[in-house]
């Protein structure tokens, strides 16, 4: 009808129609939006292509979905699991001869790759595919670490319903999720009963496997949350984050011993699994070899190990911790693996094929999935950090795979770009003069954000007991020295922690014994009285972990809408004139959008952008902000 209209209009049949016929005859589009989620879908296209992209989006290939045919019943290890229990299911695992296979695509990949910006979406269109072609993997890390904060954050979008709409598309392999001990999903210790709800309530909606670390290999920071584990029936991997180098005997803090003696302390917590948790790809192969070798031997859980290929070694890694008997590794598919993230998941299946530790996993099944993400990656390329090789320089400076490639964007925006290398150099510096500490989520934060703050204040070991007397230092650093995040191994270096407490006191004791716990009623009530919703306990939960963070996602939603079913390539760059999308408003009901032209400001700032929608036209204005 649109067509015909213009067709019949007196200027076009006039032939005096040029590229300005639309907006110059905007009687043609005096329909607007007939629903309110279509009018806010409009708008959320509008404001991308007027405010943010300038019309420029690039040519993505659509992701194609591979067709699969659901066996009528699938057998994997989450039924394992059901049936056996945990401590079945360990047995299991350790009675088998081939290597289990975890893969971390869904979480830790597009956290070190792309700054955990893999959208629900993306991960919900190939659920199916991989439950069929990936039913003989052993678990898929699909949650936690950093992507709580980010769904809501920067997605807009509830992690909550990404694990629950992926547990419905993948009811046979295990769901396993990176836990921060006593600081659940966030940066900062929590009260004790908002870990065991979270645990509770993760374990509810869809999680088997709780992946626990303490980021200062301390167990009473881990205590709280293996125990509710335990409660709730599902499997406690407790983990030993590995820092230094076992090979170099030069080096004695962190020496086989102290990894043997943490291991078997986590064993007599109840732990079903021991992970070996190498964040920052220090973990050298012929280390791993020694390290599984002799844990095998101390302990009797299953071993799995998780590495990130950051130094290039990763795969060798793998295949040696393989050799030394490791149960299961982390790796990731092809197209999401290397660089900072694991190492590459179908290079490890086919390098291990016909020889004791073969995975059974079918190549041509994985190269589908790994093409898919293949496909998808690219849009999301704005995110990655454009490190274009593997870098032995990792081995010097420990700095964790997500926080590393995370590291040069946050450098920039203090505007300190120009002096990346320093602050890696300063991160060094930091880490000897704390004693030399474990360095993951949330400690490495206190590393990076000190060195940062060395290096903008021009500060450095000798002189900053003087010339930052009077300066108040970032909050996780402060943060720290209370001992807010636990107790480091050795101690605080006494002269350091005085200067950035400034007499305060600093506690000794587990931080969630000092916390009083969360009012979980109030928050009940604040939310429902504020916001036209029944809370869940999910939404508690959310509240208490992320107060601001969840409200702007509650406010953002109410104002502009839920494009959590957005395809990701409008998404992120709206249309392009001339394009058509499709999107998904609810099960079943699609929108077909065409987005027809853009046109001049007028004189109030505005411009009026149409588009066809359904077969009918509308037009929607647009403040342009530039
Ligand atoms: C996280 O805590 O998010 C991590 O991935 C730590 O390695
Ligand atoms: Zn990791």
């Amino acid at each position: 009808p649109f067509l015909i209209n213009v067709l019949n209009h007196e200027e076009f049949l006039k032939g005096k129609c040029d590229t300005g016929f639309i907006s110059n005859n905007p009687e043609l589009f005096d329909i607007t939006a007939k629903t309110d989620i279509e009018l806010k879908i409009l708008n959320f296209i509008g404001e991308k292509v007027v405010n943010e992209t300038n019309g420029d989006k690039p040519d993505f290939d659509i992701p194609n979905i591979p067709k699969v045919v659901r066996p009528e019943r699938q057998y994997g290890t989450k039924q394992i699991l059901d049936e056996k229990g945990p401590k079945g299911l360990a047995e299991w695992i350790k009675d088998k001869e081939s290597l289990l296979i975890t893969d971390t695509t869904l979480r830790d990949a597009h956290q070190s790759l792309m700054a955990t910006r893999m959208r629900t979406d993306d991960m919900y269109k190939i659920s199916k595919a991989l439950s069929v072609l990936g039913n003989d993997l052993f678990s898929l890390e699909m949650w936690g670490g950093a992507t709580f904060d980010v769904a809501y954050r920067f997605l807009n979008e509830s992690p909550w319903d990404r694990l629950e709409v992926l547990r419905k598309k993948i009811p046979n392999i295990l769901f396993q999720m990176l836990l921060r001990g006593s600081n659940g999903v966030g940066y900062r210790n929590y009260p004790d009963n908002v870990i065991r709800e979270f645990v509770k309530e993760s374990a509810e909606k869809g999680i088997d496997i709780f992946r626990i670390f303490d980021s200062l290999n301390w167990l009473k920071g881990m205590e709280v949350a293996i125990d509710e584990v335990l409660k709730v029936g599902k499997v406690a991997e407790a983990c030993i984050c590995y820092t230094g180098d076992i090979l170099d005997k030069s080096k004695t803090k962190y020496d086989l011993d102290y990894y043997i003696k943490t291991a078997k302390e986590i064993e007599k917590t109840g732990a079903h699994i021991l992970g070996i948790k190498d964040m920052s790809s220090l973990l050298k192969p012929q280390a791993a070899y020694e390290l599984v070798k002799a844990l095998k031997s101390e302990i009797k859980i299953p071993i799995h190990l998780h590495t990130h290929d950051t130094s290039g070694n990763g795969i060798a890694t793998v295949l040696m911790a393989a050799h030394a008997g490791v149960d299961i590794v982390d790796t990731a598919f092809n197209s999401m693996a290397g660089l900072t993230s694991q190492p590459a998941l179908n290079s490890v299946v086919a390098a291990l094929e016909h020889t004791d530790r073969s995975t059974g996993l079918n190549l041509d099944d994985l190269q589908i999935i790994s093409d898919y993400w293949s496909s998808v990656r690219p849009i999301y390329s704005k995110f990655e950090s454009g490190l274009k090789s593997e870098t032995a320089e990792i081995y010097k400076y420990e700095i964790p795979g997500g926080q590393y490639s995370n590291l040069k964007p946050q450098v920039d925006s203090f505007g300190l770009g120009h002096r990346f290398d320093d602050v890696k150099e300063m991160y060094r510096v930091v880490n000897e003069i704390l004693g030399d500490i474990v360095k993951v989520t949330p400690t490495s934060k206190v590393v990076g954000d000190m060195a940062i703050f060395m290096v903008q204040n021009d500060l450095t070991p000798e002189n900053i007991y003087d010339k930052a007397k009077d300066m108040a230092f970032p909050d996780s650093v402060v943060s720290y020295f209370q001992g807010m995040m636990g107790q480091p191994m050795g101690g605080f270096p006494e002269k350091l922690q005085k200067l950035v407490l400034k007499g305060e006191e600093p506690i000794t004791c587990r931080p969630g014994e000092l916390l009083l716990p969360e009012d979980f009623k109030k928050i009940e009530k604040y939310l429902s009285e504020k916001y036209n919703m029944v809370p869940q306990r999910k939404d508690l939960l959310s509240y208490s972990l992320y107060p601001k963070v969840f409200e702007d996602y509650l406010k953002y939603v109410e104002e502009h809408g839920d494009f959590s079913r957005m395809g990701s390539h409008i998404f992120f760059y709206g249309l392009r004139e001339g394009e058509t999308g499709e999107i998904e408003v609810e099960e079943g009901k699609t929108l077909i959008i065409k987005f027809l032209e853009i046109g001049r400001l007028d004189d109030k700032g505005y411009r009026t952008l149409y588009f066809e929608v359904n077969d009918s036209r509308r037009a929607i204005k647009i403040l342009d902000k530039a």
